[in-house]
């Protein structure tokens, strides 16, 4: 289905220049007469509070890590404390006007941010709200460890509980926000909507803006702020967050309703990365603001602010907010602040010169608007000096329970195991009718389907014609129709994935039945695919993102293996992450575009990897996968996407199923030796059977492995257990592909009933060469032949033509090939 906009050449070369609009840079004028109006003298007092808990928490840190102790009290926390001392009053300021459902993601320095935000949810929500939380939260354990203590009110018992929980936290103890599984950079506590932080330079930037995008889909209230740093704006993709949060299509093409994602991009510009200063020495735009200027017309309504005025932060902060309610997000803030503190505590500060850092001590954030405030009338200097007291005090008292074992014990670190996958089955993440542009039956490929041929074969062995045949990619398209119509959070994006009809025809049809805001073309980023996928998922919804070639996984590694991987685990089990990366393993386009890299994500604690071979497994895996709560690498092979259903005779099912998770299946039954097969090779493997059996009698069992993670051995050491004979075959190229694990795991599981040594057979460990040399490349049906032969049982009379011998095998590995 063609786009309604036309691109006409006589607008688009039509001699014209492009203009920008002023940045505003540090425009907030100081009135404290308005500000009294605005805040009320309390709230005016509770920010100066709160900025000098934050200064005290981490001063407590800083000189736990350099001296053992604080205020008489001693512990060694061998972790790390990004600490973000002298930019208080940054996230302080950002937390005033921000409500509960308002999200904060940030970075490795989210101390501060993580307390400002959580006390500003406090001071908005009531006594009963607080104690539910505060009681259900973990079932309690958070809580009891700080219950008995003494305090006046509610709001100072959650503040307590603030503090403790991330103490806690920093200190991997068990009743910490994450129960010690997150740590100083990655704890976060959703109830007063501080969203995880992220170790990875800008790694909240794309997955602030999958937050966004799940609130702007599903129409939930609230904002999402990536709080990201200076040195940030150096990472591919952050720019990618910001352009994807910028497409036109949000005003052009979604429902009106719309609007663009509420995310704002504030950067957190204290001036440096861990050394490289930014503007000046690593950076070239003088201004952080002024990228804003490259993105969009809008310049992301762009404006650097005084970081070191909380009053300054809190109005602009609230201004960007009210213009993401308006649909016309991204917003950007460059919030001018400066890190008094190292940026770890072993940092001896070469970079920077003292008189620098006594420059900025001079106007420190704190000192000075407590100065403002005694200025005005709203706080005396006794007043002030109490506070002070009474800070150290709370402080104190958070240090001893969080380091007092009996009521804060170490996290068991058998959990992990517990919270590596979720391993729920949901039907659907909401119980809204799912929106849809077509009913099910009315869907043209649907009904196309209903005339297929679900069995490749007719009644007399003969393949049906390829336009008959219900195939693999119609599995696929199944499975996403099934899911669209079933939950409505569901949403899929990815290049191509819309007019185009996905990027290998899977996804045809589903433009004319799902509305734009559920299945859209993202720009060419997949980082941010990947990123923002995951913010989505985590934040509630179910999506199914695609990277075009399994390749390109490259350009999105981070995302992957650190994020992707990781969330579920880092929060203790409290975020799932329903997300379903289909990744397709291209061929014929050379070194680049035809790599199966199941090895690579399998590698990857936290994943599943699934390789569907057959179209009744393509369906029923990716309904497994969607009706999930972890994240799956999905690999679709091109070479099968076009076949039809070969092994299962009664055909595709029509109805909805699922493939059992984990669970290899037998093709072929066969006495003599097993042959495991991931991916596509399954077709060479019954060739490979068919010709050892003919010629040389030998009855080969085929199992196609399906899964690589999760993976259930029953079947597999029963097969070997018969054959005492096993060969593994995939795509992969085959030093450290993922079957040798497999091979290494059934050589110690079976080695009793093995004649041989697995063997396994992969790709060259070359590049994939072009389409007229593949077959010299990939495993053909012979090559299995070949290493039978070679280094199993010697066929009669059989020449190979690979060599699998033992000599080659070390030859080629002192090449490194
Ligand atoms: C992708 C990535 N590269 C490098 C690092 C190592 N590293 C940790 S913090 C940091 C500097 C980050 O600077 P900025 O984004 O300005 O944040 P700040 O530390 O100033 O708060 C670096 C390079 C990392 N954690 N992640
Ligand atoms: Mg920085």
């Amino acid at each position: 289905m063609p786009k309604k906009q036309i691109i006409d050449p006589k607008k688009t070369r039509q001699s014209s220049e492009i203009t920008f609009q002023p940045i505003p840079a540090n425009q907030y004028q100081s009135n404290f007469k308005k500000e009294l109006k605005t805040h009320g003298k309390e709230r005016l007092i509770r920010i100066y509070e709160d900025m000098l808990i934050i200064r005290e928490f981490e001063t407590m840190l800083n000189l736990i890590k350099t001296q053992g102790a604080y205020e008489g009290v001693e512990y060694n926390h061998p972790g790390p404390a990004h600490l973000s001392i002298g930019q208080e009053a940054a996230a302080v300021g950002q937390a005033v006007h921000l409500s509960p459902e308002d999200f904060i993601f940030g970075s490795h320095r989210s101390h501060g941010e993580i307390l400002a935000k959580c006390f500003s949810a406090i001071h908005q929500l009531d006594d009963q709200s607080l104690t539910t939380i505060m009681e259900t939260f973990f079932e309690g354990a958070t809580f009891n460890a700080i219950k008995d203590e003494a305090h006046a009110t509610t709001r100072e018992q959650a503040e307590a509980f603030v503090l403790y929980g991330t103490l806690a936290e920093i200190f991997a103890r068990d009743t910490g926000f994450n129960r010690g599984l997150g740590g100083s950079m990655h704890a976060f506590f959703i109830p007063f909507g501080s969203m995880p932080n992220n170790a990875l330079v800008g790694g909240s930037a794309d997955i602030a803006l999958g937050s966004a995008l799940f609130k702007l889909i599903n129409r939930k209230p609230g904002m999402v702020i990536a709080n990201i740093g200076d040195a940030s704006l150096g990472c591919g993709p952050v720019w990618e967050s910001f352009s994807f949060a910028s497409m036109d299509q949000f005003n052009d093409l979604w429902d009106d309703s719309f609007g663009r994602p509420p995310v704002l991009f504030n950067i957190m510009n204290n001036h440096y990365g861990m050394g490289g200063q930014t503007a000046g020495e690593t950076m070239g735009f003088d201004m952080a603001a002024r990228v804003g200027a490259g993105i969009n017309p809008d310049q992301m309504h762009a404006e650097r602010v005084d970081g070191y005025n909380p009053l300054a932060v809190a109005d602009a902060t609230q201004r960007k907010k009210e213009i993401l309610a308006s649909g016309k997000g991204p917003a950007f803030l460059d919030i001018v602040t400066y890190r008094m503190s190292g940026h770890s505590p072993s940092d001896a500060s070469s970079y920077r010169s003292k008189e620098e850092m006594e420059l900025w001590e001079e106007v420190d954030c704190v000192k000075s608007y407590g100065a403002y405030l005694i200025e005005n009338g709203a706080l005396t200097t006794e007043q002030l000096e109490a506070l002070q007291k009474n800070t150290t005090a709370k402080i104190r008292r958070t240090l001893e329970l969080a380091t007092d074992t009996e009521r804060s014990p170490y996290s068991d670190i058998n959990l992990i195991e517990s919270v590596m996958f979720s391993n729920q089955s949901v039907e659907k993440m909401d119980d809204r009718e799912p929106e849809v542009l077509l009913a099910r039956e009315e869907n043209p490929r649907n009904n196309q389907l209903a005339r297929k041929e679900r069995y490749a074969f007719d009644s007399s062995g003969k393949p049906f014609s390829a336009n008959k045949i219900y195939t693999y990619r119609d599995g696929i398209f199944e499975a996403m129709l099934h899911r669209f119509h079933t939950d409505p959070t569901f949403i899929a994006y990815g290049e191509e994935n819309r007019d185009w009809g996905g990027a290998f025809a899977c996804y045809r049809g589903l433009t004319e039945s799902i509305p734009y805001h559920r299945l859209f073309n993202s720009p060419i980023s997949e980082a941010a695919i990947v990123g923002t996928a995951c913010g989505y998922a985590m934040s509630g919804g179910r999506v199914c993102a695609e990277l075009m070639y399994c390749d390109f996984m490259g350009r999105a590694g981070d995302e992957i293996f650190n994020q992707m991987a990781k969330w579920q685990s880092m929060s203790a089990g409290i975020l799932n992450m329903p997300l379903v990366l289909r990744v397709s393993v291209g061929n014929k386009y050379g070194a680049q575009h035809s790599q199966d890299w199941t090895a690579l994500v399998a590698h990857i604690p936290g994943l599943k990897v699934f390789y569907p071979a057959t179209p009744t497994d393509a369906k029923g895996m990716l309904n497994l996968a969607l009706n999930g709560t972890d994240p799956v690498v999905f690999f679709e092979s091109q070479k099968t996407y076009g076949i039809g259903e070969q092994f299962e005779t009664a055909g595709v099912p029509e109805g909805y199923y699922e493939t059992e998770e984990g669970q290899p299946i037998v093709r072929r039954e066969g006495t003599d030796l097993t042959l495991v097969t991931l991916g596509p090779v399954l077709y060479s493997g019954i060739p490979a059977a068919d010709e050892l059996k003919q010629t040389y009698g030998l009855d080969v069992e085929v199992i196609d492995l399906r899964f690589v993670n999760p993976l259930n051995y029953d079947v597999l050491i029963e097969s070997i257990r018969k054959t005492g004979r096993v060969v593994l075959a995939s795509d992969a190229v085959e030093r450290g592909s993922a079957l040798h694990t497999i091979a290494s795991n059934l050589t110690t599981l079976c080695f009793d009933h093995l004649d041989a040594p697995p063997v396994v057979i992969g790709a060259k460990n070359w590049i994939s060469p072009a389409a007229e040399m593949e077959k010299e490349y990939y495993p053909q049906a012979d090559w299995i032949i070949d290493a039978i032969h070679e280094r199993i049982l010697p066929l009669n009379g059989y020449t190979p033509k690979q060599n699998y011998t033992r000599e080659e095998l070390t030859r080629i590995a002192n090449l490194g090939v």
